[in-house]
Protein backbone atom coordinates (compact mmCIF):
# COMPACT_ATOMS: atom_id res chain seq x y z
CA UNK A 1 0.00 0.00 0.00
CA UNK A 2 1.82 3.01 -1.01
CA UNK A 3 2.17 6.22 1.70
CA UNK A 4 -0.31 8.46 -0.17
CA UNK A 5 -3.35 6.18 0.58
CA UNK A 6 -4.42 8.43 3.04
CA UNK A 7 -4.76 11.34 0.51
CA UNK A 8 -6.73 9.18 -2.29
CA UNK A 9 -9.05 7.45 0.11
CA UNK A 10 -10.45 10.27 2.46
CA UNK A 11 -13.83 8.14 3.30
CA UNK A 12 -13.16 4.63 3.59
CA UNK A 13 -16.33 2.56 4.39
CA UNK A 14 -16.78 -1.15 4.31
CA UNK A 15 -19.24 -2.18 1.63
CA UNK A 16 -22.36 -3.52 2.94
CA UNK A 17 -25.35 -5.23 1.34
CA UNK A 18 -27.35 -2.14 1.93
CA UNK A 19 -25.58 -0.77 -0.39
CA UNK A 20 -26.18 -2.83 -3.49
CA UNK A 21 -28.71 -1.40 -5.81
CA UNK A 22 -30.80 -4.18 -5.53
CA UNK A 23 -31.08 -7.72 -4.20
CA UNK A 24 -32.42 -9.12 -7.44
CA UNK A 25 -30.00 -7.80 -10.18
CA UNK A 26 -27.31 -9.42 -7.68
CA UNK A 27 -26.01 -13.02 -7.87
CA UNK A 28 -24.15 -12.82 -4.00
CA UNK A 29 -28.09 -12.25 -2.79
CA UNK A 30 -29.86 -14.77 -3.75
CA UNK A 31 -33.32 -15.08 -1.07
CA UNK A 32 -33.04 -17.98 0.73
CA UNK A 33 -35.48 -17.52 2.87
CA UNK A 34 -39.25 -17.13 1.72
CA UNK A 35 -41.21 -16.46 4.64
CA UNK A 36 -40.44 -14.10 7.68
CA UNK A 37 -38.91 -16.05 10.41
CA UNK A 38 -41.96 -16.20 13.09
CA UNK A 39 -42.09 -19.03 15.45
CA UNK A 40 -45.16 -20.48 16.31
CA UNK A 41 -45.99 -21.11 19.97
CA UNK A 42 -45.31 -24.42 20.67
CA UNK A 43 -48.32 -26.88 21.18
CA UNK A 44 -48.70 -29.39 24.08
CA UNK A 45 -50.23 -33.33 23.83
CA UNK A 46 -52.29 -33.50 26.93
CA UNK A 47 -52.70 -37.64 27.80
CA UNK A 48 -54.96 -39.45 30.04
CA UNK A 49 -52.97 -42.59 31.51
CA UNK A 50 -54.69 -46.24 32.20
CA UNK A 51 -55.23 -47.58 35.87
CA UNK A 52 -56.84 -50.80 37.25
CA UNK A 53 -59.46 -48.66 39.10
CA UNK A 54 -60.74 -45.53 37.59
CA UNK A 55 -64.64 -46.72 36.88
CA UNK A 56 -64.87 -46.78 32.80
CA UNK A 57 -67.88 -44.76 33.07
CA UNK A 58 -66.31 -42.22 34.91
CA UNK A 59 -63.00 -41.92 32.37
CA UNK A 60 -65.79 -41.78 29.79
CA UNK A 61 -67.36 -38.67 31.72
CA UNK A 62 -64.03 -37.20 31.78
CA UNK A 63 -63.61 -37.07 28.66
CA UNK A 64 -67.27 -36.00 27.20
CA UNK A 65 -66.76 -32.94 29.93
CA UNK A 66 -63.87 -31.97 29.96
CA UNK A 67 -62.63 -32.31 26.24
CA UNK A 68 -65.51 -32.13 24.32
CA UNK A 69 -65.83 -35.60 22.86
CA UNK A 70 -69.22 -36.87 21.97
CA UNK A 71 -70.50 -40.22 23.78
CA UNK A 72 -69.38 -42.55 21.08
CA UNK A 73 -65.89 -41.31 20.52
CA UNK A 74 -64.69 -40.36 24.81
CA UNK A 75 -65.90 -44.61 24.86
CA UNK A 76 -63.32 -45.24 22.04
CA UNK A 77 -61.04 -43.37 23.72
CA UNK A 78 -61.20 -44.39 26.73
CA UNK A 79 -61.18 -48.23 25.28
CA UNK A 80 -57.70 -47.38 23.85
CA UNK A 81 -56.70 -45.82 27.17
CA UNK A 82 -57.48 -49.47 28.55
CA UNK A 83 -55.98 -51.53 26.26
CA UNK A 84 -53.31 -49.36 25.39
CA UNK A 85 -52.04 -47.82 28.75
CA UNK A 86 -52.71 -44.22 27.35
CA UNK A 87 -53.81 -41.70 24.86
CA UNK A 88 -53.79 -38.34 23.19
CA UNK A 89 -57.03 -36.62 24.27
CA UNK A 90 -56.14 -33.45 23.03
CA UNK A 91 -53.48 -30.60 21.35
CA UNK A 92 -53.60 -26.98 22.82
CA UNK A 93 -51.51 -24.10 23.84
CA UNK A 94 -49.49 -24.56 27.22
CA UNK A 95 -52.04 -22.53 29.04
CA UNK A 96 -55.19 -24.83 28.12
CA UNK A 97 -52.70 -28.03 28.56
CA UNK A 98 -51.80 -26.82 31.70
CA UNK A 99 -55.47 -25.65 32.98
CA UNK A 100 -57.07 -29.32 31.11
CA UNK A 101 -54.90 -31.08 33.22
CA UNK A 102 -55.39 -29.18 36.85
CA UNK A 103 -59.23 -29.66 36.06
CA UNK A 104 -58.57 -33.81 35.14
CA UNK A 105 -56.75 -34.17 38.01
CA UNK A 106 -58.84 -32.15 40.58
CA UNK A 107 -62.05 -33.73 39.60
CA UNK A 108 -61.10 -37.13 39.56
CA UNK A 109 -59.22 -36.44 43.18
CA UNK A 110 -62.61 -34.74 44.40
CA UNK A 111 -64.02 -38.37 43.58
CA UNK A 112 -61.38 -40.03 44.99
CA UNK A 113 -60.29 -42.09 41.71
CA UNK A 114 -56.61 -42.37 41.00
CA UNK A 115 -56.87 -41.52 37.28
CA UNK A 116 -53.84 -39.60 35.62
CA UNK A 117 -53.79 -36.80 34.04
CA UNK A 118 -50.58 -35.35 32.15
CA UNK A 119 -48.85 -32.86 29.63
CA UNK A 120 -45.83 -33.18 27.18
CA UNK A 121 -44.64 -31.00 24.64
CA UNK A 122 -45.07 -31.69 20.79
N1 LIG B 1 -58.69 -49.75 33.40
C1 LIG B 1 -59.86 -49.17 34.02
C2 LIG B 1 -60.81 -50.26 34.43
O1 LIG B 1 -60.67 -51.40 33.97
C3 LIG B 1 -60.58 -48.21 33.08
C4 LIG B 1 -59.76 -47.02 32.74
C5 LIG B 1 -59.71 -46.58 31.44
C6 LIG B 1 -59.09 -46.31 33.73
C7 LIG B 1 -59.00 -45.45 31.10
C8 LIG B 1 -58.35 -45.19 33.40
O2 LIG B 1 -57.60 -43.64 31.77
C9 LIG B 1 -58.32 -44.76 32.10
N2 LIG B 1 -61.76 -49.93 35.26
Amino acid sequence: MSDSFGEFCLSWRPIIMSDRKSDNDDEASVATRTRPKTQRPPFYKVMILNDDYTPMEFVVHVLERFFGLGHSQAFEVMLTVHKKGLAVVGVFSFEVAETKVAQVMDFARRHQHPLQCTMEKE
